[in-house]
Protein backbone atom coordinates (compact mmCIF):
# COMPACT_ATOMS: atom_id res chain seq x y z
CA UNK A 1 0.00 0.00 0.00
CA UNK A 2 1.02 3.43 -1.02
CA UNK A 3 1.35 6.12 1.37
CA UNK A 4 0.15 9.29 -0.87
CA UNK A 5 -0.81 11.68 1.07
CA UNK A 6 1.51 12.52 4.17
CA UNK A 7 0.91 15.22 6.61
CA UNK A 8 5.45 15.51 6.77
CA UNK A 9 5.25 17.68 10.02
CA UNK A 10 3.77 15.17 11.92
CA UNK A 11 5.89 12.40 12.79
CA UNK A 12 3.35 10.09 13.63
CA UNK A 13 0.43 10.45 11.49
CA UNK A 14 2.39 8.05 8.43
CA UNK A 15 4.74 5.62 10.56
CA UNK A 16 3.45 3.03 8.79
CA UNK A 17 4.49 0.12 6.76
CA UNK A 18 5.95 2.00 3.80
CA UNK A 19 8.54 4.67 2.62
CA UNK A 20 7.30 7.80 1.71
CA UNK A 21 6.69 8.51 -2.49
CA UNK A 22 8.89 11.89 -2.39
CA UNK A 23 11.29 10.47 -0.04
CA UNK A 24 11.75 6.72 -2.43
CA UNK A 25 12.09 9.20 -5.29
CA UNK A 26 15.72 10.31 -3.56
CA UNK A 27 16.35 6.80 -2.56
CA UNK A 28 15.70 5.55 -5.93
CA UNK A 29 18.05 8.43 -7.50
CA UNK A 30 20.92 6.63 -4.76
CA UNK A 31 20.42 3.24 -6.17
CA UNK A 32 20.69 4.66 -9.70
CA UNK A 33 23.89 5.83 -9.48
CA UNK A 34 25.05 3.19 -7.25
CA UNK A 35 23.89 0.68 -9.90
CA UNK A 36 25.71 2.03 -12.93
CA UNK A 37 28.84 2.45 -10.89
CA UNK A 38 29.04 -0.71 -9.69
CA UNK A 39 29.07 -1.85 -13.63
CA UNK A 40 31.48 -0.27 -15.02
CA UNK A 41 33.51 -1.07 -11.34
CA UNK A 42 32.91 -4.61 -12.22
CA UNK A 43 34.17 -4.46 -15.75
CA UNK A 44 37.49 -2.97 -14.32
CA UNK A 45 37.83 -5.75 -12.24
CA UNK A 46 37.38 -8.49 -14.65
CA UNK A 47 39.97 -6.75 -17.05
CA UNK A 48 41.98 -6.44 -13.69
CA UNK A 49 41.83 -9.92 -12.99
CA UNK A 50 42.93 -11.46 -16.53
CA UNK A 51 45.76 -8.96 -16.75
CA UNK A 52 47.06 -9.97 -13.87
CA UNK A 53 47.00 -13.54 -14.92
CA UNK A 54 48.86 -12.66 -17.92
CA UNK A 55 46.07 -13.39 -19.91
CA UNK A 56 45.00 -10.26 -21.54
CA UNK A 57 47.39 -7.25 -22.36
CA UNK A 58 45.56 -3.78 -22.12
CA UNK A 59 45.41 -0.93 -24.97
CA UNK A 60 48.08 1.44 -25.02
CA UNK A 61 45.36 3.88 -23.74
CA UNK A 62 44.55 2.08 -20.71
CA UNK A 63 46.82 1.49 -17.68
CA UNK A 64 46.35 -1.35 -15.16
CA UNK A 65 47.19 1.16 -12.53
CA UNK A 66 44.50 3.24 -13.84
CA UNK A 67 41.67 0.34 -14.33
CA UNK A 68 42.55 -0.59 -10.75
CA UNK A 69 41.85 3.01 -9.69
CA UNK A 70 38.99 3.02 -11.17
CA UNK A 71 37.63 -0.81 -9.44
CA UNK A 72 38.11 0.68 -6.15
CA UNK A 73 36.59 4.17 -6.18
CA UNK A 74 33.28 2.73 -8.08
CA UNK A 75 32.85 -0.15 -6.10
CA UNK A 76 34.71 0.25 -2.88
CA UNK A 77 33.13 3.94 -2.44
CA UNK A 78 31.14 5.45 -5.13
CA UNK A 79 28.74 2.11 -4.89
CA UNK A 80 28.99 1.58 -0.97
CA UNK A 81 28.33 5.34 -0.20
CA UNK A 82 25.33 5.50 -2.46
CA UNK A 83 24.00 2.34 -1.40
CA UNK A 84 23.68 3.55 2.13
CA UNK A 85 22.65 6.76 1.81
CA UNK A 86 19.96 4.92 -0.29
CA UNK A 87 18.81 2.57 2.42
CA UNK A 88 19.21 4.81 5.44
CA UNK A 89 17.13 7.54 3.65
CA UNK A 90 14.48 4.45 2.45
CA UNK A 91 14.91 3.01 5.91
CA UNK A 92 14.20 6.31 8.12
CA UNK A 93 10.99 7.25 6.23
CA UNK A 94 9.66 3.76 6.90
CA UNK A 95 10.32 3.52 10.33
CA UNK A 96 10.56 7.76 11.62
CA UNK A 97 7.59 8.80 9.12
CA UNK A 98 8.20 11.06 5.62
CA UNK A 99 11.22 13.37 5.57
CA UNK A 100 9.82 17.01 6.03
CA UNK A 101 10.15 19.25 3.35
CA UNK A 102 13.13 21.31 4.47
CA UNK A 103 15.17 17.77 5.19
CA UNK A 104 14.69 15.82 2.32
CA UNK A 105 15.59 19.11 0.19
CA UNK A 106 18.61 19.19 2.51
CA UNK A 107 19.12 15.19 1.41
CA UNK A 108 18.89 16.51 -2.38
CA UNK A 109 21.36 18.86 -1.64
CA UNK A 110 23.54 16.40 -0.15
CA UNK A 111 23.42 13.97 -2.89
CA UNK A 112 23.74 16.93 -5.63
CA UNK A 113 27.10 18.11 -3.85
CA UNK A 114 28.18 14.13 -3.28
CA UNK A 115 27.21 13.49 -7.00
CA UNK A 116 29.54 16.77 -8.69
CA UNK A 117 32.25 15.27 -6.37
CA UNK A 118 31.75 11.84 -7.77
CA UNK A 119 31.89 13.15 -11.90
CA UNK A 120 34.57 15.22 -10.95
CA UNK A 121 36.72 12.28 -9.39
CA UNK A 122 35.48 10.13 -12.34
CA UNK A 123 36.58 12.27 -14.79
CA UNK A 124 39.73 12.26 -13.69
CA UNK A 125 40.41 8.92 -13.58
CA UNK A 126 38.94 8.41 -17.09
CA UNK A 127 41.63 10.80 -18.10
CA UNK A 128 44.24 8.99 -16.57
CA UNK A 129 45.10 12.10 -14.00
CA UNK A 130 43.95 10.20 -10.96
CA UNK A 131 46.04 6.57 -11.17
CA UNK A 132 46.71 6.64 -7.46
CA UNK A 133 44.40 3.85 -6.11
CA UNK A 134 41.92 4.39 -3.42
CA UNK A 135 44.10 5.08 -0.86
CA UNK A 136 45.92 7.89 -2.80
CA UNK A 137 48.94 7.70 -0.93
CA UNK A 138 51.13 10.74 -0.94
CA UNK A 139 53.69 10.79 -2.69
CA UNK A 140 51.81 9.84 -5.88
CA UNK A 141 49.90 12.55 -6.89
CA UNK A 142 46.52 13.42 -8.81
CA UNK A 143 45.45 16.28 -10.62
CA UNK A 144 44.69 18.53 -8.38
CA UNK A 145 41.29 19.05 -8.93
CA UNK A 146 41.04 14.74 -8.05
CA UNK A 147 41.10 16.14 -4.60
CA UNK A 148 38.86 19.00 -5.14
CA UNK A 149 36.30 16.17 -5.98
CA UNK A 150 36.94 14.27 -2.99
CA UNK A 151 36.27 17.14 -0.78
CA UNK A 152 33.03 17.27 -2.73
CA UNK A 153 32.08 13.80 -2.07
CA UNK A 154 33.20 14.20 1.28
CA UNK A 155 30.78 17.28 1.99
CA UNK A 156 28.27 15.80 -0.15
CA UNK A 157 27.61 12.74 2.59
CA UNK A 158 27.90 15.36 5.16
CA UNK A 159 24.86 17.31 3.97
CA UNK A 160 23.47 13.70 3.96
CA UNK A 161 24.16 12.50 7.01
CA UNK A 162 22.59 16.26 8.41
CA UNK A 163 19.78 15.54 7.04
CA UNK A 164 19.29 11.82 8.84
CA UNK A 165 20.60 13.04 11.97
CA UNK A 166 17.73 15.89 11.39
CA UNK A 167 15.01 13.44 10.82
CA UNK A 168 16.08 11.13 14.08
CA UNK A 169 16.06 14.28 16.46
CA UNK A 170 13.00 15.16 14.75
CA UNK A 171 11.43 12.24 15.75
CA UNK A 172 12.59 12.36 19.16
CA UNK A 173 11.67 15.43 19.87
CA UNK A 174 8.23 14.84 19.10
CA UNK A 175 8.40 11.72 21.52
CA UNK A 176 9.77 12.71 24.30
CA UNK A 177 11.09 9.78 26.75
CA UNK A 178 10.38 7.67 24.11
CA UNK A 179 12.72 4.68 23.23
CA UNK A 180 13.82 5.42 19.18
CA UNK A 181 13.26 2.60 16.72
CA UNK A 182 16.12 0.60 16.52
CA UNK A 183 16.85 1.25 12.50
CA UNK A 184 17.10 5.43 13.00
CA UNK A 185 19.12 4.38 15.89
CA UNK A 186 21.96 2.32 14.07
CA UNK A 187 21.64 4.99 11.44
CA UNK A 188 22.74 7.23 13.97
CA UNK A 189 25.70 6.11 15.56
CA UNK A 190 26.55 5.03 12.06
CA UNK A 191 26.77 8.60 10.77
CA UNK A 192 28.41 10.04 13.84
CA UNK A 193 31.06 7.23 13.13
CA UNK A 194 31.34 8.57 9.86
CA UNK A 195 31.45 12.18 10.06
CA UNK A 196 34.11 12.04 13.00
CA UNK A 197 36.19 9.54 10.78
CA UNK A 198 36.12 11.84 7.84
CA UNK A 199 37.46 14.72 9.35
CA UNK A 200 40.63 13.09 8.81
CA UNK A 201 40.54 12.81 5.70
CA UNK A 202 39.41 16.29 5.59
CA UNK A 203 42.68 17.55 7.28
CA UNK A 204 44.53 15.33 4.96
CA UNK A 205 43.45 16.58 1.78
CA UNK A 206 42.24 20.26 2.97
CA UNK A 207 45.60 21.30 4.78
CA UNK A 208 48.38 18.47 3.56
CA UNK A 209 47.02 17.14 -0.37
CA UNK A 210 45.26 20.37 -2.15
CA UNK A 211 48.28 22.79 -1.47
CA UNK A 212 50.88 20.07 -2.32
CA UNK A 213 48.96 19.55 -5.83
CA UNK A 214 48.40 22.84 -6.25
CA UNK A 215 51.89 24.08 -5.95
CA UNK A 216 51.80 26.18 -2.73
CA UNK A 217 53.83 23.99 -1.04
CA UNK A 218 57.02 21.91 -2.07
CA UNK A 219 56.55 19.03 0.02
CA UNK A 220 54.52 16.61 2.41
CA UNK A 221 55.09 14.57 5.55
CA UNK A 222 54.43 11.41 3.76
CA UNK A 223 54.31 9.80 7.44
CA UNK A 224 51.76 12.36 8.60
CA UNK A 225 49.27 12.05 5.43
CA UNK A 226 48.96 7.92 5.87
CA UNK A 227 48.26 8.29 9.64
CA UNK A 228 45.28 11.09 8.81
CA UNK A 229 44.36 8.14 5.74
CA UNK A 230 44.15 5.36 8.15
CA UNK A 231 42.79 7.37 10.95
CA UNK A 232 39.69 7.53 8.52
CA UNK A 233 40.07 4.39 6.21
CA UNK A 234 39.74 1.81 8.76
CA UNK A 235 36.35 3.70 10.32
CA UNK A 236 35.67 3.66 6.91
CA UNK A 237 35.11 -0.11 6.76
CA UNK A 238 32.57 -0.07 9.14
CA UNK A 239 30.48 3.07 7.59
CA UNK A 240 30.13 -0.02 5.00
CA UNK A 241 29.87 -2.83 7.66
CA UNK A 242 27.30 -1.15 10.00
CA UNK A 243 24.29 -0.93 7.02
CA UNK A 244 24.72 -4.61 6.33
CA UNK A 245 24.68 -5.11 10.46
CA UNK A 246 21.45 -2.93 10.45
CA UNK A 247 19.86 -5.23 7.85
CA UNK A 248 21.26 -8.02 9.75
CA UNK A 249 19.60 -7.05 13.37
CA UNK A 250 16.63 -5.16 11.87
CA UNK A 251 14.98 -6.84 8.51
CA UNK A 252 16.77 -10.60 8.64
CA UNK A 253 13.92 -11.41 11.75
CA UNK A 254 11.49 -10.23 10.09
CA UNK A 255 12.11 -12.20 7.00
CA UNK A 256 12.87 -15.53 8.85
CA UNK A 257 9.63 -14.98 10.76
CA UNK A 258 10.76 -14.40 14.15
CA UNK A 259 11.96 -11.14 16.05
CA UNK A 260 15.48 -10.41 17.10
CA UNK A 261 17.13 -11.89 20.35
CA UNK A 262 17.86 -8.27 21.92
CA UNK A 263 17.22 -4.70 21.56
CA UNK A 264 19.85 -3.84 24.03
CA UNK A 265 22.48 -6.03 23.08
CA UNK A 266 21.63 -4.58 19.23
CA UNK A 267 22.47 -0.69 20.49
CA UNK A 268 25.62 -1.88 22.61
CA UNK A 269 26.94 -3.48 20.00
CA UNK A 270 26.66 -0.37 17.91
CA UNK A 271 28.01 2.11 20.80
CA UNK A 272 30.50 -0.18 20.94
CA UNK A 273 31.54 0.16 17.11
CA UNK A 274 31.46 4.18 17.43
CA UNK A 275 33.60 4.08 20.61
CA UNK A 276 36.09 1.82 19.05
CA UNK A 277 36.10 2.13 15.59
CA UNK A 278 38.57 5.28 15.25
CA UNK A 279 41.64 4.57 17.14
CA UNK A 280 42.66 1.99 15.72
CA UNK A 281 44.09 2.91 12.27
CA UNK A 282 47.46 1.82 13.43
CA UNK A 283 46.68 -1.69 12.72
CA UNK A 284 46.94 -0.78 8.95
CA UNK A 285 50.45 0.98 9.91
CA UNK A 286 52.29 -1.64 11.33
CA UNK A 287 55.42 -2.20 9.14
CA UNK A 288 55.77 1.47 9.10
CA UNK A 289 58.77 3.51 10.26
CA UNK A 290 58.16 6.20 12.29
CA UNK A 291 55.67 5.45 14.59
CA UNK A 292 56.73 3.81 18.17
CA UNK A 293 56.18 0.25 18.61
CA UNK A 294 54.82 1.34 21.97
CA UNK A 295 52.09 3.08 20.06
CA UNK A 296 51.06 0.82 17.64
CA UNK A 297 50.96 -2.03 20.55
CA UNK A 298 47.89 0.25 22.46
CA UNK A 299 46.30 0.44 18.71
CA UNK A 300 46.53 -3.54 17.96
CA UNK A 301 44.76 -3.46 21.53
CA UNK A 302 41.94 -1.37 20.80
CA UNK A 303 41.99 -3.53 17.97
CA UNK A 304 41.41 -6.26 19.08
CA UNK A 305 38.66 -4.51 21.69
CA UNK A 306 36.62 -3.26 18.25
CA UNK A 307 36.09 -7.25 17.45
CA UNK A 308 34.02 -7.90 20.01
CA UNK A 309 30.94 -6.03 18.63
CA UNK A 310 31.32 -8.19 15.80
CA UNK A 311 31.05 -11.37 17.96
CA UNK A 312 28.23 -9.77 19.80
CA UNK A 313 26.70 -9.71 16.19
CA UNK A 314 27.40 -12.84 15.55
CA UNK A 315 25.32 -14.84 18.91
CA UNK A 316 22.55 -12.32 18.64
CA UNK A 317 21.84 -13.25 15.37
CA UNK A 318 22.95 -16.59 15.32
CA UNK A 319 20.24 -16.69 18.66
CA UNK A 320 17.50 -15.05 16.88
CA UNK A 321 18.24 -18.11 14.10
CA UNK A 322 17.82 -20.21 16.75
CA UNK A 323 14.95 -18.69 18.63
CA UNK A 324 13.25 -18.58 15.41
CA UNK A 325 13.69 -22.05 14.11
CA UNK A 326 12.75 -23.58 17.13
CA UNK A 327 9.53 -21.51 17.84
CA UNK A 328 8.29 -22.91 14.11
CA UNK A 329 8.71 -26.64 15.86
CA UNK A 330 12.53 -27.34 14.77
CA UNK A 331 14.18 -29.32 17.10
CA UNK A 332 17.62 -30.95 18.10
CA UNK A 333 21.05 -29.38 18.42
CA UNK A 334 21.22 -28.15 15.07
CA UNK A 335 17.88 -29.59 13.32
CA UNK A 336 15.49 -26.25 13.47
CA UNK A 337 17.89 -24.49 10.89
CA UNK A 338 15.50 -26.27 8.73
CA UNK A 339 13.08 -24.02 9.60
CA UNK A 340 14.74 -20.73 7.96
CA UNK A 341 13.66 -19.49 4.45
CA UNK A 342 16.20 -21.43 2.52
CA UNK A 343 14.90 -20.63 -0.95
CA UNK A 344 14.22 -17.05 -0.30
CA UNK A 345 17.00 -14.44 -1.70
CA UNK A 346 16.02 -11.89 1.08
CA UNK A 347 17.77 -14.20 3.56
CA UNK A 348 20.12 -16.15 1.33
CA UNK A 349 21.87 -13.08 0.32
CA UNK A 350 23.22 -11.99 3.52
CA UNK A 351 22.99 -15.39 4.52
CA UNK A 352 25.74 -16.23 2.55
CA UNK A 353 27.59 -12.96 3.97
CA UNK A 354 27.78 -14.00 7.38
CA UNK A 355 28.95 -17.02 6.81
CA UNK A 356 31.51 -15.89 4.31
CA UNK A 357 32.20 -13.46 7.34
CA UNK A 358 33.52 -16.05 9.55
CA UNK A 359 36.67 -17.09 7.78
CA UNK A 360 36.77 -13.17 6.73
CA UNK A 361 36.75 -11.86 10.29
CA UNK A 362 39.52 -14.79 11.04
CA UNK A 363 41.48 -13.33 8.50
CA UNK A 364 41.13 -9.88 9.66
CA UNK A 365 42.27 -11.02 13.40
CA UNK A 366 45.06 -12.51 12.21
CA UNK A 367 46.09 -9.24 10.05
CA UNK A 368 45.77 -7.36 13.38
CA UNK A 369 48.30 -9.77 14.79
CA UNK A 370 51.27 -7.93 15.40
CA UNK A 371 54.12 -10.12 14.26
CA UNK A 372 51.49 -12.16 11.64
CA UNK A 373 51.45 -8.87 9.61
CA UNK A 374 54.61 -8.78 8.69
CA UNK A 375 53.86 -11.99 6.88
CA UNK A 376 51.01 -10.76 4.90
CA UNK A 377 51.52 -7.09 4.62
CA UNK A 378 51.49 -5.43 1.29
CA UNK A 379 50.56 -9.13 0.18
CA UNK A 380 47.43 -10.52 -1.91
CA UNK A 381 46.36 -12.17 1.22
CA UNK A 382 45.09 -8.30 2.03
CA UNK A 383 43.34 -8.52 -1.47
CA UNK A 384 41.96 -11.49 -0.35
CA UNK A 385 40.84 -10.37 3.16
CA UNK A 386 38.89 -7.40 1.87
CA UNK A 387 37.32 -9.00 -1.00
CA UNK A 388 35.66 -11.08 1.74
CA UNK A 389 34.63 -8.95 3.97
CA UNK A 390 33.33 -5.47 1.66
CA UNK A 391 33.66 -7.44 -1.45
CA UNK A 392 31.14 -10.66 -0.13
CA UNK A 393 30.01 -9.74 3.90
CA UNK A 394 28.74 -6.28 2.93
CA UNK A 395 28.31 -6.92 -1.12
CA UNK A 396 26.11 -10.18 -0.04
CA UNK A 397 24.17 -8.27 2.37
CA UNK A 398 23.09 -5.52 0.02
CA UNK A 399 22.18 -7.13 -2.84
CA UNK A 400 19.92 -9.12 -0.18
CA UNK A 401 18.62 -5.53 0.19
CA UNK A 402 17.90 -5.10 -2.85
CA UNK A 403 16.06 -7.73 -3.49
CA UNK A 404 12.89 -5.95 -1.62
CA UNK A 405 13.92 -2.33 -1.32
CA UNK A 406 14.14 -1.39 -4.87
CA UNK A 407 10.84 -2.97 -6.12
CA UNK A 408 9.07 -1.68 -2.59
CA UNK A 409 10.57 1.80 -3.78
CA UNK A 410 9.37 1.46 -7.69
CA UNK A 411 5.90 -0.32 -6.64
CA UNK A 412 7.06 -3.37 -8.33
CA UNK A 413 6.52 -7.02 -6.79
CA UNK A 414 9.45 -9.25 -5.84
CA UNK A 415 8.05 -12.05 -8.13
CA UNK A 416 9.17 -15.85 -8.06
CA UNK A 417 11.72 -15.16 -11.03
CA UNK A 418 13.26 -12.34 -9.42
CA UNK A 419 14.08 -14.84 -6.75
CA UNK A 420 15.26 -17.35 -8.77
CA UNK A 421 17.84 -14.95 -10.07
CA UNK A 422 18.48 -13.88 -6.89
CA UNK A 423 19.39 -17.21 -5.65
CA UNK A 424 21.78 -18.01 -8.46
CA UNK A 425 23.58 -14.46 -8.39
CA UNK A 426 23.96 -15.25 -5.01
CA UNK A 427 26.02 -18.71 -5.47
CA UNK A 428 27.39 -17.33 -8.66
CA UNK A 429 29.01 -14.66 -6.75
CA UNK A 430 30.32 -16.69 -3.43
CA UNK A 431 31.91 -19.66 -5.94
CA UNK A 432 33.95 -16.97 -7.63
CA UNK A 433 34.62 -15.26 -4.76
CA UNK A 434 36.12 -19.34 -3.32
CA UNK A 435 38.31 -19.26 -5.74
CA UNK A 436 39.45 -15.67 -6.51
CA UNK A 437 39.72 -14.68 -2.69
CA UNK A 438 40.85 -18.36 -1.53
CA UNK A 439 43.66 -18.35 -4.28
CA UNK A 440 44.63 -14.80 -3.17
CA UNK A 441 44.86 -15.58 0.24
CA UNK A 442 47.40 -18.62 -0.80
CA UNK A 443 49.46 -16.87 -3.15
CA UNK A 444 49.77 -13.62 -0.73
CA UNK A 445 51.38 -15.76 2.12
CA UNK A 446 53.86 -17.32 -0.57
CA UNK A 447 54.60 -13.73 -1.13
CA UNK A 448 52.87 -12.30 -3.98
CA UNK A 449 52.34 -8.17 -3.81
CA UNK A 450 49.30 -6.55 -3.97
CA UNK A 451 49.26 -3.04 -6.34
CA UNK A 452 51.10 -4.75 -8.97
CA UNK A 453 50.50 -5.30 -12.30
CA UNK A 454 51.61 -8.20 -14.30
CA UNK A 455 55.21 -8.63 -14.00
CA UNK A 456 57.95 -11.27 -14.90
CA UNK A 457 58.64 -11.62 -11.40
CA UNK A 458 55.54 -14.17 -11.50
CA UNK A 459 57.51 -15.90 -13.75
CA UNK A 460 61.30 -16.31 -12.11
CA UNK A 461 61.97 -19.68 -11.93
CA UNK A 462 61.20 -19.96 -8.18
CA UNK A 463 57.87 -18.46 -8.20
CA UNK A 464 57.01 -20.60 -10.85
CA UNK A 465 57.24 -23.50 -8.21
CA UNK A 466 55.05 -21.31 -5.85
CA UNK A 467 52.83 -19.83 -8.18
CA UNK A 468 52.00 -22.72 -10.31
CA UNK A 469 49.42 -25.06 -7.96
CA UNK A 470 46.31 -25.98 -9.09
CA UNK A 471 45.04 -23.78 -6.55
CA UNK A 472 47.56 -21.10 -5.75
CA UNK A 473 47.61 -20.15 -9.41
CA UNK A 474 47.02 -16.45 -10.71
CA UNK A 475 44.60 -18.40 -13.52
CA UNK A 476 42.93 -19.92 -10.64
CA UNK A 477 42.28 -15.30 -9.77
CA UNK A 478 41.36 -15.03 -12.80
CA UNK A 479 38.65 -17.93 -13.08
CA UNK A 480 37.14 -16.72 -10.07
CA UNK A 481 37.02 -13.17 -11.73
CA UNK A 482 34.94 -13.70 -14.39
CA UNK A 483 32.68 -16.33 -12.32
CA UNK A 484 32.32 -12.87 -10.22
CA UNK A 485 31.61 -10.83 -13.99
CA UNK A 486 29.24 -12.78 -14.63
CA UNK A 487 27.41 -12.67 -11.23
CA UNK A 488 28.07 -9.08 -11.30
CA UNK A 489 26.57 -9.05 -14.68
CA UNK A 490 23.56 -10.89 -13.56
CA UNK A 491 22.87 -8.02 -10.63
CA UNK A 492 22.86 -5.17 -12.72
CA UNK A 493 20.03 -6.89 -15.40
CA UNK A 494 18.35 -7.58 -11.63
CA UNK A 495 18.60 -3.79 -10.82
CA UNK A 496 16.88 -3.07 -14.23
CA UNK A 497 14.44 -6.02 -14.07
CA UNK A 498 13.16 -4.52 -10.10
CA UNK A 499 13.56 -0.72 -11.27
CA UNK A 500 11.68 -0.91 -15.10
CA UNK A 501 10.20 -4.61 -15.71
CA UNK A 502 8.60 -6.73 -12.67
CA UNK A 503 4.66 -6.62 -12.86
CA UNK A 504 3.63 -3.23 -10.62
CA UNK A 505 2.38 -4.14 -6.95
CA UNK A 506 3.49 -3.97 -3.28
CA UNK A 507 6.77 -5.27 -1.84
CA UNK A 508 7.25 -5.20 1.61
CA UNK A 509 10.35 -3.09 3.51
CA UNK A 510 10.73 -5.75 6.48
CA UNK A 511 11.17 -4.30 9.80
CA UNK A 512 10.99 -6.69 13.13
CA UNK A 513 8.83 -5.99 15.88
CA UNK A 514 10.85 -4.52 18.89
CA UNK A 515 12.49 -7.56 20.90
CA UNK A 516 11.56 -6.43 24.17
CA UNK A 517 9.50 -3.84 25.78
CA UNK A 518 11.12 -0.33 25.47
CA UNK A 519 11.26 -0.02 29.52
CA UNK A 520 13.74 -2.68 29.43
CA UNK A 521 16.27 -1.25 26.83
CA UNK A 522 18.15 1.45 29.24
CA UNK A 523 17.77 4.53 29.14
CA UNK A 524 21.77 5.22 28.96
CA UNK A 525 21.99 4.07 25.04
CA UNK A 526 20.60 7.62 24.22
CA UNK A 527 22.96 9.59 25.71
CA UNK A 528 25.27 10.78 22.54
CA UNK A 529 26.72 13.23 24.32
CA UNK A 530 28.40 10.60 26.38
CA UNK A 531 29.42 8.26 23.73
CA UNK A 532 30.45 11.18 21.57
CA UNK A 533 32.44 12.19 24.23
CA UNK A 534 34.14 9.20 25.31
CA UNK A 535 34.88 8.47 21.71
CA UNK A 536 36.87 11.74 21.71
CA UNK A 537 38.87 11.09 24.73
CA UNK A 538 39.79 7.29 23.08
CA UNK A 539 40.90 9.02 19.97
CA UNK A 540 42.61 12.03 21.45
CA UNK A 541 44.35 9.15 23.78
CA UNK A 542 45.47 6.87 20.69
CA UNK A 543 46.68 9.81 18.28
CA UNK A 544 47.53 12.79 19.87
CA UNK A 545 51.27 11.53 21.05
CA UNK A 546 52.13 10.26 18.06
CA UNK A 547 50.74 12.61 15.87
CA UNK A 548 52.79 15.33 18.09
CA UNK A 549 55.54 13.48 17.62
CA UNK A 550 55.32 13.00 13.38
CA UNK A 551 54.98 16.69 13.45
CA UNK A 552 57.94 17.80 15.49
CA UNK A 553 60.21 15.13 14.32
CA UNK A 554 59.21 15.17 10.95
CA UNK A 555 60.27 12.72 8.33
CA UNK A 556 62.09 14.29 5.09
CA UNK A 557 59.41 15.93 2.94
CA UNK A 558 58.48 14.66 -0.16
CA UNK A 559 57.98 16.74 -3.53
CA UNK A 560 54.99 15.95 -5.78
CA UNK A 561 55.37 12.54 -8.11
CA UNK A 562 54.06 12.02 -11.37
CA UNK A 563 53.80 8.96 -12.86
FE1 LIG B 1 40.07 -5.52 7.57
C1 LIG B 1 42.91 -4.48 5.88
C2 LIG B 1 41.95 -6.09 10.39
C3 LIG B 1 37.23 -6.32 9.35
C4 LIG B 1 38.14 -4.19 5.06
N1 LIG B 1 40.46 -4.55 5.81
C5 LIG B 1 41.70 -4.24 5.28
C6 LIG B 1 41.53 -3.59 4.01
C7 LIG B 1 40.17 -3.47 3.80
C8 LIG B 1 39.52 -4.08 4.93
C9 LIG B 1 39.48 -2.79 2.63
O1 LIG B 1 44.77 -5.42 11.38
C10 LIG B 1 42.66 -3.16 3.07
C11 LIG B 1 43.04 -1.73 3.22
C12 LIG B 1 44.12 -1.37 2.23
O2 LIG B 1 43.80 -1.12 1.07
O3 LIG B 1 45.30 -1.42 2.63
N2 LIG B 1 39.67 -6.15 9.49
C13 LIG B 1 40.58 -6.32 10.47
C14 LIG B 1 39.92 -6.79 11.69
C15 LIG B 1 38.57 -6.86 11.38
C16 LIG B 1 38.44 -6.44 10.01
C17 LIG B 1 40.56 -7.10 13.00
N3 LIG B 1 38.08 -5.31 7.26
C18 LIG B 1 37.07 -5.70 8.11
C19 LIG B 1 35.80 -5.38 7.54
C20 LIG B 1 36.06 -4.78 6.32
C21 LIG B 1 37.50 -4.75 6.18
C22 LIG B 1 34.46 -5.66 8.19
C23 LIG B 1 35.15 -4.22 5.30
C24 LIG B 1 33.85 -4.18 5.37
N4 LIG B 1 42.05 -5.36 8.03
C25 LIG B 1 42.61 -5.61 9.25
C26 LIG B 1 44.04 -5.27 9.21
C27 LIG B 1 44.32 -4.81 7.93
C28 LIG B 1 43.05 -4.87 7.21
C29 LIG B 1 45.04 -5.36 10.28
C30 LIG B 1 45.67 -4.29 7.39
C31 LIG B 1 46.41 -5.35 6.69
C32 LIG B 1 47.68 -4.78 6.11
O4 LIG B 1 48.76 -5.09 6.67
O5 LIG B 1 47.65 -4.03 5.13
C33 LIG B 1 37.46 -7.24 12.35
O6 LIG B 1 36.49 -6.23 12.40
C34 LIG B 1 36.81 -8.55 12.00
C35 LIG B 1 35.83 -9.00 13.08
C36 LIG B 1 34.87 -10.02 12.57
C37 LIG B 1 34.62 -11.21 13.10
C38 LIG B 1 33.63 -12.13 12.44
C39 LIG B 1 32.31 -12.25 13.17
C40 LIG B 1 31.36 -13.10 12.40
C41 LIG B 1 30.08 -12.79 12.13
C42 LIG B 1 29.25 -13.73 11.28
C43 LIG B 1 28.26 -14.47 12.10
C44 LIG B 1 27.60 -15.57 11.33
C45 LIG B 1 26.32 -15.95 11.53
C46 LIG B 1 25.77 -17.10 10.75
C47 LIG B 1 25.39 -15.31 12.49
C48 LIG B 1 35.29 -11.68 14.34
C49 LIG B 1 29.44 -11.56 12.66
C50 LIG B 1 25.86 -18.32 11.62
C51 LIG B 1 25.04 -19.42 11.06
C52 LIG B 1 25.48 -20.68 10.98
C53 LIG B 1 24.57 -21.71 10.48
C54 LIG B 1 26.86 -21.09 11.36
CU1 LIG C 1 41.38 -1.67 9.56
Amino acid sequence: MRNSALKVEDYNSNIGTTVAPKDAKLSMAHIYIAFSAFLVGAIAGLLQGLVRGGMIELPNWLGYYQILTAHGVLLALVFTTYFIFAFLFAGMSRTHGAFSDRLRKLGWTGFTVLTIGTLLAAILIILNEASVLYTFYAPLTAHPLYYVGLTLFVVGSWISGATLLGHYFGWKKAHKGERTPLFGYMTVATIVLWIIACLGVAVLVLLQMIPWAFGLTDEINVLLSRTLFWYFGHPLVYFWLLPAYIAWYVSIPKIIGGKLFSDSLARMAFVLFLLFSIPVGFHHQLMESGISEMWKFIQTVLTFVVIVPSLMTAFSIFGTFEQTGRAKGGTGILYWLHKLPWKDVRFFAPFMGMIIFIPAGAGGIINASFQMNAVIHNTLWVVGHFHLTVGSTVLLTFFGISYWLIPHLTGRKFTPFLNRLGMVQTWLWAIGMFFMSGAMHLIGLLGAPRRTAYTTYQNHPDALVWFEGIFTNYVTIAIGGVILFVAAVMMFYNFIYMTWLAPKGDTEFPISEPAEDASETPKVFENWKLWIGIAIVLILFAYTIPIYDMIVNAPPGSPTFDF
